[in-house]
């Protein structure tokens, strides 16, 4: 078509716009661009066209040398945000620095490394902490340490008197001994199984177990909090690298749940909060999170082993019952991963634990040592203070005082417990000891296991909160029962006490048989001295624990660290080749306690997990996150 010119008209362009026309359309078309990327960054992670169009995102500064070093993927995409408060100075450090920002090492800066391996964020993907409040997704949780470290009522490592007050005193002399001890302990270790389970002082290895689940370490993490209130600083840094560069959570065993809440939930949740470091509060929540499969069962009760495969476990399985004293023994330590992670799925699977108990009907008003997941009924009517039910008791009492006294659900049901316990289980020999018995439908066992002897102090730790009527009362009953415990020492040959001892036919506290007399160096007895010392400060129990102190020395220390000994009452006993990881968290802490003043870890801002782990009282100013109060 012949286009014919008009006299005129000026075309604006060869498309035949005017200048305005050509201004709008330019507008329009920019606006589209914008448009259309913009829309980019709305696109899922994981779109093919996001992946294409942006540059991948920018790493903090450090990290990248991290991800060098270590061959692992930079923290921001495996761990929680670190915490922004500054860490407090650990012993071994001069000044005080964040553990969450860089530091120097021989090839530079170096950010502490808070994270294990890819795996390990892929592991928790599934159970991925969520954001504490809605409305908060994508926002940083953060949990205040410094707030924290504010409302303690006492400095963690005590007054720390002048020395010079009492140079030559003896407690202080006793005191250095058992720090002497740990350290002894602490080395041996290291140098023969660092990284290992627990050591074999006799044949000079390592040990793993199969408690576990794969997990690595279980001495390291049993240790941190116990070095660092010796002040053991050297040793301390050792442990928090260890932790730090080796304790990996990608493992695919079967696990205890309670052993593992116990001892590294519960060690790496107090080395956070002594230290105030990153990478304990990280690794504690990572692996609570990989527990959490276990109470995937038709009543929440989660059942004892966890596999850490696939994830879950079979709680169908039958015939198969939880354990009073393990699952009754994750109340503390879950409060406090929910505190730290704003995660509420913790304090509700141990709430759920309390509800059912609280409904269930108890024979007598006592709580039988096995209950089926599946049923939620009692499986057999077997009731013990000693193994199976022990810590489940202490649990109730711990969580009313680390609630800062204002969870009345726990209180309660301790003190009818320990009421229905008085009637039915307590007993006085006719040599004038009193004893706890185990109870079977009804029948007495009139025995006591070594692992009962910790009630002496859980009785007295609870007296100053019953009726008034009753106080009195608990604190006699506390330490008649912590001397019936010493009398099962100082009735042995060696002066440590049996795994259990009977009150029958005349032979009172001593072990009946050589399958019940041996000695792996447990805790519980100088857990009850500790918490009676505190309580009365009568010198005999300093002296107990003195008794106790030299009979390690002469029988359980080894060339290689310490041991446990297979008959208590042979003056010459066999080794049985472990330093159970408990000696490092327990035994050596409560000695060391039971020599030192009253505000080191004072017991009005922390309660002792089982495993003897430090977790701090809630205060009433805090946040009340895990505390329930809504
Ligand atoms: C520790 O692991 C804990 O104290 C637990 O509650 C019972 N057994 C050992 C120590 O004997």
């Amino acid at each position: 078509m012949l286009m014919r010119k008009v006299p005129g008209f000026v075309p604006a362009s060869p498309w035949g716009l005017r200048l305005p026309q050509k201004f709008l359309f330019l507008l329009f078309l920019s606006g589209l661009v914008t448009l259309c990327f913009g829309a980019l960054f709305l696109l899922p992670h994981s779109s093919r066209l996001k992946r294409l169009f942006l540059a991948p995102r920018t790493q903090q500064p450090g990290l990248e040398v991290v991800a060098e070093i270590t061959g692992h993927a930079p923290a921001h995409e495996q761990e929680p945000p670190p915490n922004p408060a500054p860490a407090v100075p650990a012993p071994g450090e001069d000044a005080p620095s964040s553990r969450a920002s860089p530091r120097r090492t021989k090839g530079g800066l170096r950010r502490t490394r808070p994270t294990g391996p890819r795996e390990e964020a892929t592991a928790a993907r599934g159970n991925s902490i969520p954001a504490s409040r809605p409305g908060d997704e994508g926002v940083s949780f953060r949990f205040d340490f410094n707030a924290f470290r504010s409302r303690l009522r006492h400095p963690v490592l005590g007054m720390r008197a002048d020395e010079s007050q009492e140079p030559q005193s003896r407690v202080r002399a006793q005191r250095e001994k058992v720090k002497e001890m740990m350290q002894f302990a602490w080395q041996s270790y290291k140098r023969y199984a660092m990284g290992k389970n627990e050591l074999r002082p006799l044949t000079k290895d390592g040990y793993e177990g199969n408690m576990f689940g794969g997990l690595s370490g279980a001495t390291v993490i049993d240790s941190l909090d116990t070095l660092y209130l010796m002040e053991l600083k050297e040793e301390f840094q050792e442990a928090k690298a260890w932790v730090e560069e080796n304790f990996h959570l990608n493992v695919s065993g079967e696990a205890s749940l309670f052993e593992v809440n116990i001892r590294y939930i519960g060690g790496l949740l107090s080395a956070f909060y002594l230290t105030g470091e990153e990478v304990f509060r990280i690794k504690a929540i990572r692996l609570g999170e990989k527990l959490l499969p276990a109470f995937n069962t038709p009543t929440g009760i989660p059942k004892g082993v966890v596999s850490f495969k696939s994830g879950s476990w079979g709680w169908a399985t039958a015939g198969s019952s939880s354990i009073l004293a393990e699952f009754g023994s994750l109340h503390l330590e879950f409060l406090h991963l929910t505190e730290l992670s704003g995660n509420q799925v913790f304090a509700e699977k141990v709430r759920n634990i309390r509800k059912v108990l609280r409904k269930i009907e108890k024979p007598f008003g006592l709580y039988p040592n096995f209950l089926s997941p599946v049923s939620g009924n009692w499986v057999q009517h077997h009731v013990s203070v000693g193994g199976l039910g022990d810590s489940f008791y202490e649990y109730l009492i711990k969580s009313w005082l680390m609630s800062g006294k204002t969870d009345m659900e726990a209180k309660n049901m301790y003190y009818e417990a320990l009421e229905a316990i008085e009637t039915y289980l307590l007993n006085v020999s006719p040599g004038g000891l009193t004893y706890i018995a185990e109870w079977r439908g009804g029948i007495l066992d009139h025995k006591m296991g070594h692992l009962a002897c910790f009630s002496g102090g859980m009785i007295a730790l609870g007296a100053e909160d019953a009726k008034e009527e009753k106080r009195a009362h608990y604190r006699e009953l506390a330490a008649q029962i912590t001397k019936t415990c010493h009398e099962s020492y100082a009735r042995s040959d060696t002066k440590l006490g049996p795994e259990a001892f009977w009150f029958n036919s005349g032979r009172e506290a001593v072990a009946t048989q050589l399958s019940e007399s041996y000695y792996i160096l447990r805790p519980e007895v100088v857990e009850s001295y500790m918490y009676l010392w505190r309580q009365t400060h009568n010198p005999i129990y300093r002296e107990w624990g003195w008794e106790v102190v030299l009979a390690l020395e002469k029988y359980c220390r080894t060339e290689a660290g310490f041991s446990g000994i297979q008959d208590v009452y042979s003056s010459t006993p066999s080794h049985d080749n472990k330093q159970q990881s408990f000696f490092l968290a327990e035994t050596l802490k409560y000695l060391y306690l039971l020599f030192s003043e009253d505000d080191l870890l004072s017991l009005e801002d922390w309660v002792f997990n089982t495993e003897a782990h430090p977790l701090p009282v809630n205060h009433s100013d805090s946040s009340g996150r895990a505390w329930g109060r809504h």
